[in-house]
């Protein structure tokens, strides 16, 4: 088991002045922050982050929303990081997000959900060299 996880402050969080609070949720909740970029993805990058759900109805207005402002992306350490951080933010529909989790608190719609978090430890190291080279990994 690997013990970091690789997560996204996404557009809308960002926009509604969220991303501070969300940054700090995560730290309270005992994960060490091993890499932090405030970033713009392009379309191409976008794409290619999210090109498993390329076959996805949603995949084109997932991509838009992606690059529809800055967002933060940062690796994350922690014990059993990436379980404990899925259940840190909640379900990816809002409306199904258990009491207290990011998305319950932050997120609007099933796209605009705050908050991305990787859904396996193969996912989580991909996507974490995706944005970090190894010497921003601290
Ligand atoms: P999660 O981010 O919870 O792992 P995935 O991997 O199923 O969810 O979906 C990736 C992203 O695609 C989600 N974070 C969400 O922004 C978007 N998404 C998922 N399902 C839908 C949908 N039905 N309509 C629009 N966007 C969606």
């Amino acid at each position: 088991m690997s013990n970091r996880t690789f997560t996204m402050i996404k557009p809308d969080a960002v926009a509604n002045g969220h991303a501070g609070k969300i940054l700090d949720h995560i730290i309270q909740a005992g994960f060490r922050v091993v890499a932090l970029k405030y970033t713009y993805l392009t379309t191409d990058q976008a794409g290619a982050f999210y090109e498993v759900h390329k076959e996805r109805p949603f995949y084109g207005e997932l991509v838009s929303f992606m690059t529809s402002g800055p967002i933060y992306a940062a690796i994350l350490e922690k014990d059993n990081a990436v379980a404990d951080f899925r259940n840190l933010i909640g379900a990816t529909n809002p409306e199904q997000a258990a009491e207290g989790t990011i998305r319950n608190l932050y997120a609007k719609s099933i796209d605009a959900n705050a908050i991305h978090g990787s859904d396996s430890d193969e996912n989580a190291a991909i996507e974490g060299s995706f944005f970090f080279s190894k010497f921003e990994q601290f």
